[in-house]
């Protein structure tokens, strides 16, 4: 394996950072510090299970490959809403269960975006090679990734079940896990490889894929879990939160699919797939509404075949009148932000127990994102 991750060279040690001047930075490192407690507890359970000295080594490679290293805009989510709908900083013990809901919610990403990159063929992921690309690893990779879902369980158990949310903590991340696994599923069945039909994509088509594949876990599943943990009970106020964390997912996924191809891989870490991959992003389903009747016969003819050739000719065709997907994306962006906005204004504080600064604090960690 990489001799750079290797051995115990894996923790973050970012003590310095943690009292930096900088708030953003401290609180970044603050939260990775818990990340490096997680890690060995996961790791002395395998060692106390008997396991081999390489088997430990693995694990450990797995976690730290896979886990941090990301934007964190999931896991600091769950932190930051606690405080937002508690009012106040965190208390110690706090602060760390809190940020250990937050690690479970990195694991489960860590876990989808293993399989996922495998699925979809992909190179890079955060600046490095994708976790089953890496010398050593190819198809054990799987594995890894069960093995990483896993560790969620792991930690609940150890950490939360003395509380009385716990079954509601479990609930969440199983029926949040199968409602990924469907988008999954459909993102894969509508993106054959060998039979591109572009009549087979609509925008209800994407608006259903990235709802199940992306909104559920990366928006409502963060506050969901801080609101179990700050006490707020009623269903309406989890409905209530479902009604704005799902557009915002939606939009966050389009801006995913928009940067697949317009991001620089300096930026996002990863190089795009989705046009030799045949998906049903929003940029062709864009380009499928707008497109003249020569541009469809390009499209038909280009999109989503494993020819790089091809691929830079849709890339071109996208960014041409009256398709024009940079322009029709700023338009989206513009207006789903309104829409958004619109939405958390009508947040009813007093009744639900929510705070319309919980979805305003999330709305603009996304909101204009270039990675
Ligand atoms: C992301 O879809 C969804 C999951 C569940 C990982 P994607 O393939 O567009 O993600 P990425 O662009 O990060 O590979
Ligand atoms: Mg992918
Ligand atoms: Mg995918
Ligand atoms: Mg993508």
């Amino acid at each position: 394996l990489n001799p750079e991750i290797d051995g115990h060279t894996y923790k973050r040690q970012k003590t310095d950072d943690i009292n930096s001047s900088d708030p953003k930075v401290a609180r970044r490192a603050k939260f990775e510090a818990v990340f490096d407690v997680i890690a060995e507890e996961l790791l002395s359970y395998v060692k106390g299970e008997g396991m081999p000295k390489d088997a430990v080594e693995w694990y450990e490679k797995v976690l730290y490959h896979n886990t941090p290293g990301g934007k964190l805009n999931r896991g600091m989510s769950v932190v930051d809403t606690v405080e937002i709908l508690k009012g106040r900083q965190l208390e110690e013990e706090e602060y760390k269960n809190a940020a250990i809901l937050g690690w479970c919610v990195e694991l489960l990403q860590a876990y989808f975006l293993v399989a996922d990159d495998i699925m979809d063929q992909s190179v890079t992921r955060r600046g490095q090679p994708c976790w089953y690309k890496m010398p050593n690893v190819g198809n054990i990779a799987i594995n890894d990734a069960f093995m990483l879902e896993a560790a969620i369980y792991h930690l609940l158990k150890k950490h939360f079940r003395q509380e009385k949310y716990y079954v509601d903590l479990i609930e969440l991340f199983l029926e949040t896990t199968f409602q990924t696994e469907l988008g999954q599923l459909v993102d894969l069945i509508t993106a054959p490889e060998d039979h591109v039909d572009l009549s087979k994509f609509s925008l209800e088509k994407h608006h259903l894929i990235v709802v199940y594949k992306t909104a559920y876990y990366s928006f409502y599943l963060p506050v969901a879990l801080a609101m179990h943990m700050s006490g707020v009970e009623a269903k309406s106020a989890y409905d209530l939160a479902l009604s704005i964390l799902i557009p915002l997912g939606e939009y966050f996924q389009v801006q995913d699919d928009y940067l697949d191809c317009y991001g620089k891989p300096e930026h996002i870490g990863k190089i795009g797939t989705d046009i030799l991959d045949n998906k049903c992003s929003w940029n062709v389903n864009t380009a499928l509404k707008y497109a003249t009747e020569e541009q469809r016969k390009i499209l038909d003819e280009n999109y989503g075949q494993k020819d790089s050739e091809k691929e830079a000719k849709i890339k071109a065709l996208f960014s041409q009148e009256p398709i024009s997907i940079p322009q029709r994306f700023e338009a989206y962006e513009k207006e789903s932000y309104e829409k958004i906005n619109g939405l958390i204004e009508t947040v009813d504080e007093e009744g639900t127990g929510l705070k319309k600064e919980v979805f305003r604090s999330f709305l603009a960690k996304v909101y204009k994102r270039s990675k």
